[in-house]
């Protein structure tokens, strides 16, 4: 009997066959190197390992249907849809897994991620954007499982708002719209909500998304009856299924070994997204884990031997195998002998990528040795550094670290000498660990010359009859600006569009730039975040408003995982340049005046976060950033939207810089520093401070992430010799951080003549209303006897106790 090609786009027989004895091929090399890589981790060569096998087969049929400027969103099961694309070979694949720190052999990440984490390069070497119309891409993975959807989303709407706004240059991002992203997840990650907020939010709007859950009925050891309702992903999402009167999925289900089937599923699934813009979900269900989860653990610990003895005969490789045979596509001998070659060809992949890897290390080893030799020689601790230098010859497969530290550790031999040779080796391991520690800590931050902290400032202009308005006009008029200026831009949130953001900051914008531009979402925060950075790596220059900042932990993760970690896991090769729009400190209440900096400027290392005294400088943080192309969170002043500043002429033009403080108000006896709304309170208690004979200076950090660049602040100590930070975060939060920033890396203690203090809000959470503020937040009387106090300790005699 042979097999039906109709399924097929007209292709004839001969084609039909060579591209199933294609995929098959790429499947036996795939599941060749999940063998192969188990074996590497198992005997110590690589540190952990999560592979494919298993799920060969449906992403063969992925990769069919999968055209060049589509992007896949998806996770660590996906080596064999990337080898089918060209996009991963048996040797990057090891490279990967023993972490090679070159990104031409590991174009993945460059060994900074784990093997099985998948991306490929969307900018050129000078950073700019490659055309991703013309390649295959994938978003960088990441390991947290479900966190792969939020940004789907985004990735899928790109297609949408390029299909639809016809004034926006697309050529590097779009051919009309017609790019799907396509998704994968595990079925037991489908419990998690960024799943269930990705899958409704793509149903509500609408976008060319493929979703497909491969469905081994495990998540780890845990059976799918624990996950799922009713043990069954598309059963359980049976009300999302679009009907003749309401829009909504396509939802298909297919069995993981059924070939015709998939590709059949695939090809419908990519049509539907790609003409219709309407979201599909694949169900891929009888999937197996031939060899477990993962390294950490052997699977015939909680399967049954029923089930271990399914998964052997439902295996997706051997029924496509069977299933070729059975078609007179190939035989049991020519099938044979294609996975021998297989083999082989794996194996000599493996050897190469192990020899590529230690080739660096063994060539500085052999240096090593010698200067060891060199400065052992003349040196009183002879023999202990000749143990070193043995210890080191014995490892033949040598890793950095074991050059660094033994390296290291023989310097202590020397201490008191000064030979040559010892010069030498002092020499080389600075050498050694200066070129080492980029691979392992660049592009936290873009390390391109127009990166955000690099724009010129540019100060507000006021004309003499400027006029004082509320902040949020300011804002206003300042985004109507941008969004004149760069078409790319657009915005969204909870009540961003219509109402144009709950303090009016974009009022009538939506009816100017359209409802794609200024946008309303559902409440779904993480989402939120997740659109913007899909959007932002397609192209787009999106805002994504979080409406308090006290709710932007539901968007967390989403930051601090995917965002905050692009460009470092990427090493520079795909960027989300999203700004984070929110409004925070004080106002009233436990989740509407909260102030967790110290919690977010941890979290978020790779973001700038900016926290503008007033809407002036806010603004001027917008114009700065749209300039650039890194991730920021800008988080405006709650209580300032009402307050009257003077409306700068060059709106959309000045900008505020990141990384710089400001000194408010000069003073020669304490450096207070705050920032947000306690910075308007503290300005404030300096003046009242200067009738009792304080003269403090003020300075606004506006800038956390980065924090004073140039170092102003300890400029500032050598006048004062006291230092005081007062914020609205708990007891040692942001104000830890700040502390850490003056002290120790600006050397600020050698100014001191006073312990340096903070003053900050309580450890809980605000109290509502006027006086839960007053009793929760530091207030103009804390301010003022807290300085005081110090004064006083200082010089009891001017400063007698107050209180
Ligand atoms: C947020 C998060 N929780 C837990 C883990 C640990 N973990 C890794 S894989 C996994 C199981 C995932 O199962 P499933 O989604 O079915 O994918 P499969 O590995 O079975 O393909 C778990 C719990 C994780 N990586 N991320
Ligand atoms: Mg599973």
């Amino acid at each position: 009997m042979k097999p039906d090609p109709s399924t097929q786009n007209d292709i004839s027989f001969d084609d039909f066959q060579s591209q199933i004895l294609q995929d098959y091929k790429v499947a036996v090399t795939s599941r060749e190197c999940s063998l192969l890589g188990r074996r590497e981790v198992l005997s110590g060569k690589a540190k952990f390992g999560i592979f494919g096998d298993g799920k060969e087969l449906p992403q063969l049929a992925m990769a069919r249907a999968f055209q060049d400027g589509d992007f896949r969103s998806g996770y660590y099961r996906d080596q064999t849809f990337m080898m089918a694309l060209g996009l991963l070979g048996p040797k990057e694949f090891f490279h990967g897994l023993y972490a090679t720190t070159d990104l031409v052999k590991e174009p993945m990440s460059a060994g900074r991620q784990m093997g099985g984490h998948f991306m490929t390069h969307s900018l050129n070497e000078d950073g700019t954007w490659k055309n991703l119309t013309k390649q295959k891409n994938s978003s960088a993975d990441i390991s947290c499982t479900a966190g792969q959807m939020p940004r789907l989303l985004g990735l899928a709407q790109a297609s949408k708002i390029y299909r639809s706004l016809d004034n926006l240059d697309a050529s590097n991002f779009s051919e009309n719209g017609n790019e799907v992203a396509w998704g994968t997840i595990g079925n037991a990650s489908t419990s998690e909500g960024h799943f269930f907020e990705t899958l409704n939010a793509a149903g509500v709007m609408q976008v060319p998304m493929v979703i497909s859950v491969w469905d081994d009925e495990y998540g780890i050891s845990v059976p799918a009856e624990f996950h799922t309702t009713k043990g069954d992903i598309s059963e359980a999402l049976k009300g999302f299924q679009r009907d003749d009167e309401k829009s909504g999925y396509e939802i298909l289900k297919v069995k993981g070994w059924d070939y015709t089937a998939l590709i059949h599923a695939f090809e419908n699934a990519g049509e539907i997204a790609r003409e219709n813009h309407i979201p599909v979900l694949i169900h891929v269900t009888e999937l197996t884990q031939p060899q477990g989860h993962s390294t950490s653990g052997s699977h015939e610990r909680y399967k049954s031997a029923e089930r271990l003895e399914w998964e052997r005969e439902n295996d997706c490789n051997k029924r496509f195998r069977e299933w070729i045979i059975a078609n007179e596509i190939s035989t049991e001998e020519a099938l044979k002998a294609l996975e021998r070659e297989i083999k082989l060809s794996v194996r000599a992949a493996k050897k190469e990528a192990w020899a590529e890897f230690l080739e660096p290390n063994i060539t500085a080893k052999k240096e090593l040795l010698q200067l060891l030799d060199n400065a052992a020689s003349k040196s009183p601790n002879r023999a202990f550094i000749l143990k070193l230098k043995n210890d080191l010859i014995a490892l033949d497969e040598p890793l950095k670290k074991d050059l660094a530290s033994r390296s290291r550790t023989a310097l202590r031999y020397l201490l008191g000498e000064e030979t040559s040779e010892k010069l030498a080796l002092k020499d080389w391991i600075s050498n050694y660990l200066d070129s080492a520690q980029p691979k392992y800590s660049s592009h936290l931050y873009s390390e391109l010359s127009n990166n955000a902290t690099n724009v010129d400032p540019i100060s507000p202009q006021y004309l003499e009859e400027s006029e004082l308005v509320d902040g949020r006009i300011i804002l206003r008029d300042n985004f109507d600006s941008l969004f004149e200026k760069y078409p790319h831009a657009l915005i969204f949130g909870e009540d961003t569009g219509n109402i144009g953001d709950v303090n009016q900051g974009l009022e009538g914008l939506q009816k100017k730039y359209g409802e794609l531009r200024v946008a309303d979402t559902g409440i779904r925060e993480s989402t939120i975040v997740g659109q913007g950075i899909g959007l932002a790596m397609r192209g787009l220059r999106p805002i994504a408003e979080i409406q308090y900042l006290d709710y932007i932990l539901y968007g967390l993760q989403t930051l601090s995982d995917d965002l905050a970690t692009l460009l470092y896991r990427t090493v520079g090769k795909q960027k989300a340049p999203l700004i984070i729009r929110t409004r925070g400190h004080r106002l009233e209440g436990i989740w509407h005046s909260g102030s967790p900096m110290g919690g977010l400027v941890h979290l978020l290392r790779g973001m700038h976060i900016l926290v503008p005294r007033n809407m002036t400088q806010a603004a001027g943080f917008y114009n700065t950033l749209m300039k650039s192309d890194e991730p920021a969170l800008v988080i405006e002043s709650l209580n300032g939207y009402r307050l009257k500043e003077k409306k700068p002429n060059n709106l959309g033009e000045f900008c505020t810089p990141i990384g710089k403080v400001e000194v408010m108000k000069e003073g020669s006896d304490i450096t207070l520093l705050s920032y947000g709304s306690t910075l308007r309170i503290v300005e404030k208690v300096a003046q009242e401070l200067l009738e009792v004979g304080i003269d403090a200076e003020v300075i606004d950090a506006q800038s956390l992430l980065p924090f004073d660049l140039s170092h102003d602040t300890v400029q500032s100590l050598k006048k004062t010799n006291r230092l005081l930070i007062v914020d609205e975060d708990v007891p040692g939060g942001c104000s830890a951080y700040l502390l850490q920033k003056i002290v120790e890396e600006q050397q600020g203690y050698r100014y001191l003549d006073s312990a340096p203090q903070t003053l900050t809000a309580k450890a809980h959470r605000p109290a509502y209303a006027s006086d839960g503020d007053y009793f929760s937040k530091p207030n103009a009387e804390d301010i003022f006897e807290k300085v005081y106090q110090i004064m006083n300790e200082a010089d009891p005699e001017s400063f007698p106790s107050l209180r």
